[in-house]
């Protein structure tokens, strides 16, 4: 007899509304009484609709709280649902580009991603569940919409109790499920198929060859900071084991469902002190990731910031440096419209195509699956190929690592090379985080009004005069598929290319959080400007924003909780 399935009734719960990137909710919220399992059912039946019977996921997560139950849950609940497979990493573990690696090495038909990313965990902190497809990318929006309408229309959810498996041991795990017959768990390990696709892209002979005496014919010393996230594993295999990187300067590598009580967002504001240790000058180059190991932070010797849309533009600019690519056939980059526009100069010197999307990794898979861009980023640290569908951490470090190899200069050198020969699209970023969400709300009311009314106007601060030439609210039509996003933030862009972009957070699970992204571009020519701080450079901008969405009066907010 098969295991039995047992169908429980539930009530839906309101605003199980995957935002920009899967649903992210504080953990005590997930820890209601069918929360978690509503929505598992209505990922089950949105994203698979009706090929979910037979079907196949990868499932795992970044090692945060809650991330174990979750597991289980998935596990009773695609076996109640007549799912055929489930593949598990290692204790539910694995990194957010891990999961994409796998659903398309193994040809399955998508996967769950058990994280908040960036968000902090442990118990009061954030949890979150996202679907990808089986291209291995986020869930496109027609997805998560008929996801969160199932939501609200659930009555009941199927699950077999019974259907036990210890994750932490690697295996084949079969039941017999009453009324669909087989299903099966593998339990892999979580680090094995990601190190050997890093294997394929790179050289890495020469990287460690690179690392052992790049710096003046000494060592190259890179500190990497893992922020107790889900990259540590596969840091410690890659650049300890294969890459010959000291085992002290890999830091913060052991995952923790609470990530020791920090914030795990590789930016200046809380990766400070990997910041602060490279300010002492004896390390040549640094790195973070997040939590769940898809974003990357970039720094050169003496905490050199490489801006991430710089990073970008200087990827693509020196991409057949990275093996992989020398036999693709490169035809264009695409980057999110708050991110600063370098790469689009590269890709016009090279005779390529530049695509500008909403915020959010799943608006790239289309772009990536129809073969129009090799490369894409946002400014949100955030770096990635068509090697998988979600942004890769790891990658955009080892491809670093891997141009320096060739070109045999530092960080900060190949950077003002850069700025030297395109110019510079100085970029900052202001949040303004845990905002009560009523203020903000009204905030992005009025700016519209606002923004739409200073067209043709000019705006001053700190003496500084930009006349404005084009309002809107940013909307986006898929080349691919012809699928509209509209409102992806305001935007004011000024006469001599300058802009302010406005729009509120999709990630955040309590409050509201405004983003003010900021840019100008700087001629190759002005050589002052071209050196000078990015927040000087940007200042008289920032300070008209701030005026024009008045956000003292409506937020109470003085200063943002972060700068970038
Ligand atoms: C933020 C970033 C966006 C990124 C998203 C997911 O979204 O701005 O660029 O794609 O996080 O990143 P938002 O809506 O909060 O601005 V992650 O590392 O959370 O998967
Ligand atoms: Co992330």
């Amino acid at each position: 007899m098969g295991v039995q399935v047992q169908k429980v009734g539930t009530k839906s719960f309101a605003g199980q509304k995957p935002g920009t990137s899967g649903l992210r909710k504080r953990v005590p919220e997930f820890q209601q009484e069918h929360y978690t399992e509503n929505f598992v059912q209505a990922v089950l039946d949105g994203g698979l609709g009706s090929k979910k019977k037979g079907s196949t996921l990868v499932v795992g997560g970044d090692g945060r709280f809650l991330c174990k139950e979750a597991v289980n849950a998935i596990i009773q609940i695609s076996a109640a649902n007549g799912l055929s497979r489930l593949v598990v990493g290692q204790d539910g573990f694995l990194s957010t580009p891990a999961v994409s690696s796998l659903i398309r090495n193994l040809k399955v038909d998508g996967g769950i991603i058990l994280t908040a990313s960036h968000n902090p965990g442990g118990p009061k902190g954030d949890f979150g569940i996202k679907f990808n497809c089986d291209n291995g990318g986020p869930a496109p929006d027609h997805i998560t919409d008929a996801i969160y309408k199932i939501t609200t229309e659930i009555s009941s959810y199927s699950i077999c109790r019974d259907v036990v498996v210890d994750t932490g041991v690697i295996g084949h795990y079969e039941f017999d499920i009453e009324g669909s017959g087989k299903f099966v768990v593998d339990v892999i390990d979580s680090v094995e198929d990601y190190v050997e696709l890093m294997k394929s892209i790179f050289d890495f002979p020469a990287i460690r060859e690179y690392i052992k005496s790049g710096s003046g014919g000494s060592e190259l010393r890179v500190l990497i900071d893992s922020m107790h996230g889900a990259t540590g594993p596969y840091v410690s295999t890659i650049f300890n084991d294969l890459l010959g990187c000291n085992g002290s300067d890999l830091l913060r590598t052991v995952p923790k469902p609470d990530f020791g009580g920090c914030h795990p967002d590789p930016n200046l504001t809380y990766a400070k002190d990997l910041v602060d240790r490279l300010k002492v000058g004896e390390v040549d180059m640094g790195a973070a990731f997040d939590g769940d190991g898809d974003r990357n932070m970039i720094l050169g010797k003496n905490a050199f910031f490489v801006c991430p849309s710089d990073s970008l533009a200087v990827i693509a600019n020196h991409i057949q440096c990275i093996p992989y690519f020398k036999n693709r056939n490169v035809v264009g980059f695409a980057r999110s419209m708050p991110t600063a526009a370098a790469v689009d100069l590269v890709a016009k010197k090279k005779g390529l195509q530049a695509y500008e999307t909403p915020t959010g990794w799943k608006y790239f898979g289309n772009l990536m699956d129809d073969g129009r861009i090799a490369l894409c980023g946002e400014e949100s640290f955030g770096t990635g190929s068509i090697h998988i569908r979600e942004k890769d951490g790891i990658w955009a470090l080892l491809a670093w690592l891997q141009i320096l190899s060739v070109q045999k200069k530092s960080v900060e050198t190949i950077v003002r090379e850069h700025w030297a020969e395109y110019g510079r699209n100085v970029f900052t970023r202001y949040d303004y985080e845990n905002v009560e969400s009523g203020g903000a709300n009204l905030l992005m009311t009025f700016l519209e009004a606002s923004v739409n009314a200073s067209k043709g106007k000019e705006l001053s601060a700190n003496g500084v005069t930009y006349k404005v030439a084009l309002t809107d609210n940013f909307e986006y039509t898929d080349p691919v598929d012809g699928s509209i996003a509209k409102k992806q933030g305001l935007r004011v862009i000024f006469e001599d290319g300058s802009r302010l972009v406005f729009r509120l957070s999709g990630t955040g699970s309590a409050g509201a959080t405004i983003r003010l992204y900021v840019d100008s571009y700087v001629s190759p020519d002005d050589k002052t400007k071209l050196n000078a701080s990015a927040q000087d450079l940007l200042r008289p901008l920032v300070l008209i924003a701030l005026d024009l969405c008045k956000m003292e009066q409506f937020t109470g907010r003085k200063a943002p909780t972060v700068i970038t």
